[in-house]
């Protein structure tokens, strides 16, 4: 049934994570202030199993609840790096990040699946109305120890709706407990959630709300990929996963949620109110303590669970957690699919995890660039004009333009273009009059505008892969010696000694 698999039931993928021998059941009791983010964070920095907190203090009688931390970060073993992330969408756990993204790509095109509304499902087995809760006792993980509250939501997926009804909305934003029963979020532009909480200020309306936590993990990667506006997340996962995702109707407002999440919170978002929202060890690897915002308030009006419901965390800050292992790659997909759309010869779009997946790498077909006959001024600034103007750079501060001959998912392969063909000042192209990202350091914290400009794209082709064609050999074992006397070295390889 729908249930069984790991991509569709998150209770299916913790069970799966823990048959791959990829999860750590803790069940002596851990504090959800500070302990359980500790071993988070421990376990994304060493790349170890994902924790499952099944005791925490301050959970209820009905085990209300359970934390999962790491749940899509890199595995230590080579072959199954992107193990978790292949969980998520039903591919082998031997997949690259490229069979990742490219799966994610192709139920762009693909046709749209409408979920299937159904009566009831394990989400409604206990509820909570808000008299029977305190967000503030449960619980909710302080996640660093700088940071300006409980970050609750990390990991749950945003429900929001157009007005009209025309347009339903799942994404990833971050929220902390506010009080007993309000959350304070981020809701910024050019995110859709505050796209949508527009509409719904212009007609002086709150906005209907709902958070799913422990959603299909087929969802949660939709709900982080900068999908076209007014594209409605449910029917793209429908058509990624091949068929209609069972949805149930919220009892105190009309939103419909994964009928198997683990957790709903259902209530509305002020149009009015605020709060102050932050700081909070971001996914760039700082906090600045004190950094308070104002953000819109969150009131829930009632939590419905499963059974011994889990809650899953990121504990974001220094490499590698999902908001390295999911922002920058699914934006990288789009800005591929983007260019392509727009007709240039790009191959592969990656955000490497070492550039904090502040850079997105473009590999070019260099015998269509050719074809082109254009320069590199020309189609950088192009790419930089349509990607730096689009909502999916929003987060991307530099473009590497790299040849057919580098690998655009390997650093090394990437550092060396860069560092080698990429001229600095020349081959760079300064993009000002665009909107920024704000939580970069250097914007937030730095010398310029926060929220304008700052990005570039640096062009590591060099000009003969515009005209003629490359025009040098690696100096490397691969490129450097015949092939014949590649096979004898290898082939005597351990009989020489090494
Ligand atoms: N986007 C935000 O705007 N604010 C956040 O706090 C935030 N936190 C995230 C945390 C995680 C773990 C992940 C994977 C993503 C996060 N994102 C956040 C990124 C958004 O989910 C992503 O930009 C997505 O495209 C937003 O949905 P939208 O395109 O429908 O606006």
């Amino acid at each position: 049934s729908f249930d069984e698999h790991p991509h569709t039931s998150f209770r299916a993928f913790v069970d799966t994570l823990r048959a791959d021998g990829d999860l750590v059941d803790i069940n002596e009791e851990c504090d959800a202030d500070l302990e359980v983010a500790a071993i988070v964070r421990l376990a994304c920095e060493t790349d170890d199993k994902a924790p499952l907190f099944n005791k925490l203090k301050g959970q209820n009688e009905n085990g209300l609840w359970r934390i999962l931390g790491a749940p899509n970060s890199l595995r230590a073993d080579p072959a199954q790096r992107y193990g978790r992330l292949a969980r998520h969408l039903n591919l082998p756990v031997t997949s690259s990040m490229k069979d990742v993204l490219d799966k994610m790509v192709a139920a762009k095109t693909g046709k749209p699946i409408p979920p299937r509304t159904v009566a009831t499902g394990p989400c409604k087995e206990f509820k909570l109305t808000s008299d029977q809760f305190d967000l503030t006792t449960l619980p909710s993980p302080q996640l660093h120890q700088s940071d300006g509250g409980k970050y609750i939501q990390t990991y749950g997926m945003h429900v929001v709706q157009t007005p009209d009804g025309k347009w339903t909305n799942w994404s990833i934003a971050r929220a902390m407990v506010d009080d007993r029963n309000h959350l304070v979020g981020l809701v910024h532009e050019p995110q859709h959630i505050w796209q949508v909480q527009q509409e719904w200020k212009k007609i002086g309306k709150d906005m209907p709300w709902a958070l799913a936590f422990g959603v299909p993990p087929a969802a949660i990667m939709a709900a982080s990929m900068p999908l076209p506006d007014g594209l409605s997340e449910a029917e793209y996962i429908g058509c990624l996963v091949g068929s209609p995702i069972d949805v149930v109707k919220c009892d105190t407002n009309d939103l419909l949620v994964p009928a198997n999440s683990e957790i709903v919170f259902e209530g509305f978002c002020s149009s009015t109110e605020t709060s102050g929202e932050g700081p909070f060890g971001e996914m760039h690897g700082y906090v600045f303590p004190g950094d308070v915002h104002q953000m819109p308030k969150f009131t829930v009006n009632l939590i419905t669970h499963r059974k011994d419901a889990i809650l899953p965390i990121s504990n974001c800050g220094r490499l590698t957690d999902e908001t390295h292992t999911m922002i920058g790659p699914l934006a990288a997909a789009e800005i591929g699919f983007l260019l392509r759309s727009a007709g240039l010869p790009i191959k592969e779009a990656s955000s490497p995890f070492e550039s904090q997946v502040t850079w997105v790498v473009l590999q070019v077909d260099t015998a269509k660039l050719r074809e082109m006959k254009t320069t590199s001024e020309a189609f950088c600034r192009k790419i930089g004009d349509l990607v730096f103007g689009h909502k999916v750079g929003a987060t991307i501060h530099r473009l590497v333009i790299i040849g057919d001959d580098i690998d655009a998912y390997d650093f090394k392969d990437i550092i060396w273009a860069f560092s080698t063909r990429c001229r600095p000042g020349m081959d760079e192209y300064h993009f000002e009059d665009c909107v920024g990202f704000p939580l970069i350091p250097y914007m937030s914290h730095g010398n310029g505008p926060k929220g304008r400009g700052g990005k570039v794209v640096s062009d590591a082709l060099l000009p003969v892969e515009y005209t003629t064609g490359k025009d040098w050999e690696a100096a490397d074992f691969k490129n450097s010696y015949p092939a014949a006397l590649q096979q004898k070295v290898l082939a005597n390889w351990k009989a020489l000694g090494f």
